[in-house]
């Protein structure tokens, strides 16, 4: 018997070029839209993240959640964002960022402080939420993904490029 709960979702992880499509809004909020989001939450528990986006389980549509729940000092913040449209960034911050698909980098990201996202819940409904924090940046991060974007492409250039390379290096050794 295999139900959903057996169902073990690969992470995609960087380089591959599949991170870097930009996804395409949700269309039916429907069971499938419900259990992608459940299989990403799942998939984000299993490896202790508190942020996922469909496009690093293959799936290319802008969808996201985050989970703050298990983050001391943090508001007890658990949301899905479906079709999310950040509409004013503002201030500026810098946050040590790491992601599911660069497992085991951590690098500190410049990004807004605030913003204010307008999204959709799994049911279709439309909610407004400013938000400013960590939980802001989580937003952030994670709508880079729909954009085919990920955190090591916001660092300074030389860092960047110096990244690149120890990243590519590790990747080869897998
Ligand atoms: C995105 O990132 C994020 O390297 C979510 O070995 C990052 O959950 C939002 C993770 C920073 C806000 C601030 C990373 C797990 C998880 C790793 C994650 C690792 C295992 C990253
Ligand atoms: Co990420």
């Amino acid at each position: 018997m295999t139900g959903v709960d057996e169902v073990v979702d690969e992470i995609l992880e960087y380089p591959d070029p599949r991170l870097r499509r930009v996804s395409v809004p949700v269309e039916r909020f429907d069971e499938e839209l419900g259990t992608l989001l459940d299989r990403m939450a799942r998939a984000m528990q299993r490896e202790g993240g508190i942020g996922i986006a469909a496009p690093q389980l293959d799936r290319p549509v802008r969808a996201f959640l985050v989970d703050l729940s298990g983050v001391k000092d943090q508001e007890n913040i658990r949301r899905e964002f479906v079709n999310p449209e950040i509409r004013e960034l503002r201030g500026e911050t810098v946050f040590r960022e790491g992601c599911l698909s660069v497992p085991g980098f951590h690098y500190p990201v410049k990004r807004a402080s605030r913003l204010h996202v307008r999204y959709r819940d799994r049911g279709g409904a439309s909610h407004e939420l400013e938000a400013e924090g960590l939980l802001a940046v989580a937003i952030q991060h994670e709508f880079d993904h729909l954009e085919g974007r990920l955190f090591v492409d916001r660092l300074p250039w030389p860092k960047r490029w110096w990244y690149r390379w120890k990243l590519s290096r590790s990747v080869k050794k897998r």
